[in-house]
């Protein structure tokens, strides 16, 4: 028997050199790592209030926030706990006190509802939810619930979690495995389903953010006299990695915004010299929308550095940003929550910065590996071809969780992860995107699956059969739209329709439009030929 040599595979790497990446350190230690040098340098603002954390408050209170979570609601390693908040300093705390006790953060949008939060907190096996007073009635009953602030009628205060004595908080951390403990498990649909727990474990972070911001010269050049706009969810992946995580470890400082306003975020930069800001399609969208005589009002030219990600972001509309904006480099990261999250950055943002193009997602970070594959043969692929990307490395997830058929089918034998995006590499190591396999619907970079709003849609006894699939939107990137086929001789209209969702779902996974069709296309599988609808709607 002779076997067949097999095809050398193109696989991509950084132009960066690879670096020493610490395989032993917890996360928080890891983030804490330089805190004698950061101990007194401002870590958290609050945008509204001024008021700060220095990097030696987070450290501690964080301290405290842990023990307060095991000693009075009993959290401990291998724990789950979700975070149901907006963008505050409690997030930060009880991140960092999840990762100190070896328990895994589980983080949700606040503004779900109490069904969509249900599921995720039975799906995590979250045993406490720390939310704000204002969000817990949709928590009730779920788990054991910390309230912020002064707290709420039968819930845990906050507050109280801080009063453990710092000799109590002082006790041993337990004994954390960094290569298989969780300590992140954000939700997503990934290539197809419903939303799955993503485990990312302290390795798999440690890894992501160093590949950023560790090095001489570190990718994504943040320096502790940097100052980072933080608007963007830290429940979303983007800003719990990209902000959060890489910001503290660099000891920049983090003015947290709880919801984004054009002249709120104009104010803040000026009020704080804000350096860095790291956005998404909406806001950029907002910032070149602004009037010149708003802007022109702000001193705007502290931003050297602005981010986008999340969501494509065109050539055109960067072009015109970097304009509005010209003393800032501009460029844009690729993330995907399942890869970790990053695969790729603008290697603009380096400390030795290189040209980069317009339209352009970055070049696959540092210590790992990018291929381009054909979809349907598996094959690689050279530059300049389109396929699918897939990526390896030890900072991808460790899986599903309790979900083996669905990690599987994403994480190959060979730790190649597929994202299910289409895109390719450039003779410069440039990656561009240009398509999506997967189901995914992006509105202004959250995620929406298809799978959930069709298995709703199908629950109408007068719908017979349904698909959602985006639709191109200029300012929200993508928007959820159906296809649905009545049920015989029923008459339920779009309005009807759309209201069904909207009681049931977020605010951003409601549907935009509903289209009467009389099937449904599908391939013998079954499955929904979602191209050939995305076709339909092009040529709308
Ligand atoms: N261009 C085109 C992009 C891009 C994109 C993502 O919600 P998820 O799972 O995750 C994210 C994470 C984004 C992110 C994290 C950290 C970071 O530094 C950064 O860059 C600054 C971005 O969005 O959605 C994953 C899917 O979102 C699409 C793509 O389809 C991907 O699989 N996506 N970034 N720059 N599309």
């Amino acid at each position: 028997l002779t076997s067949e040599p097999r095809a050398a595979e193109t696989v991509f790497r950084s132009t960066l050199p690879d670096i020493p990446i610490p395989d032993h350190l917890p996360l928080h230690d890891y983030v804490f790592e330089h805190l004698s040098r950061h101990r007194d340098l401002p870590c958290l603002i609050d945008g509204a209030t001024g008021e700060t954390l220095t990097y030696g408050d987070v450290e501690r209170l964080s301290r405290r926030v842990a023990a307060g979570l095991r000693d009075t609601l009993g959290v401990r390693a291998g724990g789950t706990v979700m975070l149901l908040l907006p963008n505050c300093a409690e997030f930060a705390l009880a991140f960092l006190a999840c990762s100190r006790l070896g328990a895994a953060a589980t983080t949700a949008n606040p503004l779900h509802t109490r069904p969509e939060i249900a599921k995720q907190a039975a799906a995590s096996g979250a045993t406490v939810v720390i939310t704000e007073p204002a969000f817990v009635p949709k928590v009730h009953g779920l788990a054991a619930v910390v309230a912020t602030g002064a707290g709420a009628e039968g819930c845990v205060s906050f507050s109280d979690l801080l009063l453990a004595a710092d000799d109590a908080a002082a006790l041993p951390d337990p004994a954390i495995d960094v290569a298989t403990d969780v300590v992140a498990l954000p939700y997503s649909s990934g290539t197809t389903g419903l939303p799955k727990g993503v485990m990312l474990t302290h390795r798999g972070l440690v890894t992501s953010v160093a590949q950023l911001v560790d090095g001489e010269n570190p990718n994504l050049h943040l320096r502790d006299d940097d100052v980072m706009l933080c608007v963007l969810p830290m429940f979303h992946v983007y800003s719990l990695h990209s902000i959060l995580l890489c910001g503290m470890r660099a000891g920049a400082a983090l003015v947290v915004m709880r919801r984004f306003d054009t002249c709120r975020m104009f104010e803040l930069v000026e009020r704080h010299g804000i350096t860095v800001l790291p956005l998404v399609l909406p806001i950029a969208v907002e910032i070149v929308k602004a009037d010149d005589a708003v802007v022109g009002r702000h001193d705007l030219s502290s931003v050297r550095m602005v981010v986008s990600g999340a969501a494509p972001m065109g050539k055109e509309l960067q072009d015109i940003l970097r304009a509005k904006l010209p003393r800032a480099v501009l460029g844009q990261g690729y993330g995907m929550t399942e890869a970790g999250p990053v695969l790729s950055m603008c290697m603009a943002f380096a400390k030795e910065p290189l040209p980069v193009k317009s339209g352009a997602c970055g070049t696959v970070v540092r210590n790992a590996e990018l291929k381009i594959i054909d979809p349907e043969t598996g094959v690689s692929l050279p530059r300049n071809q389109p396929g699918e990307i897939c990526i390896r490395g030890n900072q991808i997830m460790k899986g599903y969780l309790n979900n083996p058929e669905a990690t599987a089918a994403t994480i190959d034998a060979e730790g190649w992860l597929h994202t299910g995006d289409v895109g390719y590499v450039d003779d410069d190591d440039e990656i561009f995107i240009v398509d999506r396999l997967k189901e995914l619907i992006k509105y202004k970079g959250f995620q929406v699956a298809p799978a959930e709003l069709e298995a709703m849609l199908i629950a109408h006894p007068d719908i017979a059969d349904a698909a959602a699939v985006p639709m191109k939107d200029d300012s929200s990137g993508e928007i959820p739209v159906a296809f649905v086929v009545r049920s015989d001789g029923c008459e339920i209209t779009e309005d009807e329709i759309k209201q069904y969702v909207a009681k049931q779902v977020v605010y951003y996974k409601r549907l935009h439009k509903v289209f009467f069709v009389e099937t449904i296309p599908k391939a013998p599988s079954g499955k929904i030929l979602r191209k050939d609808l995305r076709a339909k709607l092009a040529a709308c």
